[in-house]
Formats: C-alpha cells, structure tokens, sequence
C-alpha cells in the first residue's frame, strides 16, 4: 500500500461519518440504497403483473432516428432474444428498409395499434411521441423503455442505469425511463467511485456532440462545416447558433434560474438514479462540433479523503468503465477515438487541490452518447426484464467485441 493510501485509509476510518473504508470494493452506502429502493418498491407496489416470455415481441419506436438505428444493432450484437424485432417510425419513413443482423427490417408507420402483441417497446421519437403512445403501449401489455424526457422524473417511473441501480426496474408500472445521456455515462463512470466515501459535490462541464440533437444535429454540422469551408455563410436551423467551429453554452431551454434543462436533468437525474437527495451538482452543458460521444470534465468533492491511485483503482474494477490514463504519452479518451464503443472511458484523474483535506478529485469523461447513452443503455434494461434462464451470457460476451 503507498503512503497515500495509507493515508487515505487511515482517515477514512476516522471519518466524521464514523463509516470504515470497506475491503469489498462495494460503496458504504449501496446496501442502504438497495434497501431503500426495494423498500420503496414494496411501498409503491406495482401494478405490472404481465410476466415477460423468455423470446418477447419487441418494437423499436424511432427506428428511424439517431438512436433508434442504434437501437437495432445493439439488439443484434447483444444477442436479445426477440422473436420479432418490429421497426416503427412516422408515416414519412414507412416502407423504409433498414439493415439489422443479417438481413433487413421494412418500417412501418407508428400507430396505437402497431403494439398489439409487442412485450418491449424501445422508445426513441421524441418526449411528444412517447407521451401520445403511452396508454396504446401499457394497454396493449407492453413495456414501454423510453428514452425521452417525458417521464424521468414520475414518480411511478423508475430511471435506470443497469450498473447502478438494476433493482429499480423491479417496480415498473409499464414505463422505464431511460435518462439523459449526459447523466448517464457520468453515474457510469462515478459508480465505481461510490465504493470510496460519499460524493458530496460535482461540479461537472459537459462537451456535447451534435448527434445529442440527432440526425438532424449531424447533418447540420456536416453541411456548415462545408459551408464555412467554402466561405459561405452557415444555414443555422438545428442549433440556436453556427455549430461548425464553435462552442454553444446552450442545450434544451433555459429556466428561469439561468441553469437550461440539460442542465437541469444532471442536477435531478443523478439524485434520483443514486437514491440520494444529498449529492450536490453543478453542471454547464455545451454543444461542441464533435459528430458523436458526449465528453465531460468532473471535478468531485468527497465526504473524506480519496487518494487519486484509489480512484484509479476503483474506475478498473468498475463496470464497463474503462481507465485511459497516461498523460506522459499522450494517452486520455477523445471522442474520435470512441465513437461506437459501447464502454465508457475515464483520463485526466488528478487531485482538485482547491477542496481540503485531499478530497477533491478530477477527472475526464468520454462515451459514445448514442450508444452508452440511449440505445445500449435501453437494450440493457430490456435484458434485465427477461426471465432469468433467458438471460444467458452470450451477449456478455458480444459487449466486450
Ligand atoms: P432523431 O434522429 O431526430 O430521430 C427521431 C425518430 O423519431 C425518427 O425515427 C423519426 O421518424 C421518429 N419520429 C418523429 N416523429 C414521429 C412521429 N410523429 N411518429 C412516429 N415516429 C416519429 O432523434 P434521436 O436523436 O434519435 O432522438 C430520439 C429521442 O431519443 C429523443 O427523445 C431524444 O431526446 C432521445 N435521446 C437522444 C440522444 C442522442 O444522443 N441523440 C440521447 C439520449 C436520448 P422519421 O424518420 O420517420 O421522421
Ligand atoms: C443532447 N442530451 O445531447 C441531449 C440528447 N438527449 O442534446
């Protein structure tokens, strides 16, 4: 052990919290959330009582979009074992052909009745969308996955991340919520580091790619960076300014506090994923002209002393979180080298001097937002509502390809 994590152990034990450091690598306070969300479960109760076939019917809503295309291949590379996979879109693309495993799926207009024997609809076409289709959807006995931000923050809604708290998926009422991008791959990468003290505090800038704003969001950063290339001035209808070659401070609407609702979403998004109102966040969300992954810079503020080579340590054990951290040669996640991982990737991991008692740590975030962000977190919640003996380990195994 090196001085510093004596060090930090040692404090740790005399922490005003009074909790010792564990050795099994799980969070002090993660038995506690567990069983406070089981007990909320228990309390809430659910009303969800169709059970899931180990081959279910599943509808891609969106198929179309950013997202939903995503959505396709990883239900082909994690191996979901649907018996049907359906491709729905507006009336503008039906009989759109669009490729998935081997072969190919015709889209159909999205309609209340197209969910008629579906049992997982994957939702990806906007919160306006997924508020229209909700009841044909739960009606129809399917549940419905979205990745809007129409229902994140009902209270009968659980919003997942399948490496932080896969037991909320337990008290469904027919809608899981997926949360927002940004949110996600930052609770992805902090998980790990729960395991160390509580986070009290982040501070967290965001470095938003075009693809968050979708197809629409990477056309307009291909046709403008053409068009200043070429001298001409930029067509701006995506975004509220020129994209190419520029920083907007800028994403969703802003709220009357001077915070926007991108922002917004960090702050409360995260409480609720953790299960802990205490957790303080302090975001600034940007639109940079990257085409795809989402980077963010984090600084955090522990309850107790963390010594930097812990937060190493804990982000290698993590899950599907991966430690790109050299900076003598160079080495740190960039969004061009990452677009199409399905991991999440952490660098820069330094010690934030400006909070006492060596509780202060920074870090660098990187993930493919489509990805980690939307679609493979979705396919990942479908696969925690199989049954258990359909839950098999190949498509662990497709994950890592
Ligand atoms: P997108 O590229 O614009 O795709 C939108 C999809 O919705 C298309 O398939 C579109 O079909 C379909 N659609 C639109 N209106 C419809 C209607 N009235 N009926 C049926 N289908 C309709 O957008 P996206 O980026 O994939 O985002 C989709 C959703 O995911 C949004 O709620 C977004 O907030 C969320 N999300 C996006 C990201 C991201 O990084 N992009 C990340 C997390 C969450 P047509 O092709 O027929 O128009
Ligand atoms: C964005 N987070 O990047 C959003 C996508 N939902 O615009």
């Amino acid at each position: 052990m090196s001085q510093a994590q004596e060090q930090t152990h040692s404090q740790a034990q005399a922490s005003p919290a009074g909790q010792s450091a564990r050795t099994d690598g799980r969070a002090p306070y993660e038995d506690a959330f567990q069983r406070r969300a089981r007990a909320d479960a228990a309390a809430r109760g659910t009303s969800w009582s169709k059970p899931m076939p180990a081959r279910p019917v599943v509808a891609v809503a969106g198929a179309t979009g950013a997202v939903g295309r995503e959505m396709l291949k990883c239900l082909d590379k994690l191996h979901f074992p649907a018996s049907e996979v359906r491709a729905l879109a507006s009336a503008r693309s039906a009989g759109t052909r669009l490729p998935f495993g081997d072969g190919e799926l015709i889209v159909r207009e999205m309609t209340p009745e197209s969910f008629a024997g579906v049992d997982i609809a994957l939702f990806s076409a906007g919160a306006g969308v997924s508020r229209q289709m909700r009841q044909a959807v739960t009606e129809a006995g399917a549940v419905m996955i979205d990745n809007s931000s129409a229902f994140r923050m009902e209270d009968d809604v659980p919003l997942v991340v399948p490496e932080v708290n896969p037991y909320d998926v337990a008290w469904h009422n027919g809608v899981i919520a997926n949360p927002n991008c940004t949110t996600i791959q930052m609770v992805v990468a902090l998980q790990p580091l729960r395991a160390l003290g509580h986070i009290d505090r982040i501070v967290v800038s965001s470095y938003q790619s075009a693809s968050g704003a979708g197809a629409k969001g990477m056309n307009e950063l291909r046709t403008q960076t053409r068009e200043v290339l070429d001298g001409e001035p930029p067509t701006v209808k995506a975004f509220q300014h020129q994209i190419a070659f520029n920083c907007i401070p800028h994403i969703d609407v802003f709220h009357d506090d001077g915070y926007t609702k991108e922002e917004w979403k960090m702050v409360v998004e995260t409480k609720k994923i953790f299960g802990d109102d205490t957790v303080r966040v302090a975001p600034t969300c940007v639109r940079v002209p990257v085409m795809r992954c989402h980077s963010e810079s984090i600084n955090l503020e522990f309850d107790r002393a963390v010594s930097v080579q812990d937060v190493r340590d804990a982000i290698v054990r993590g899950e599907h979180v991966c430690l790109e951290d050299d900076p003598a040669n160079n080495v740190y996640p960039m969004p061009a080298m990452h677009a199409g991982s399905f991991d999440t990737f952490v660098g820069r991991v330094r010690r934030d001097p400006t909070v006492d008692g060596d509780r202060g740590v920074a870090l660098w975030v990187v993930a493919d937002q489509l990805l980690r962000g939307a679609a493979l977190n979705a396919v990942m919640i479908a696969q925690l509502l199989l049954p258990d003996a359909a839950r098999t380990g190949e498509g662990e195994d497709a994950r890592e390809e």
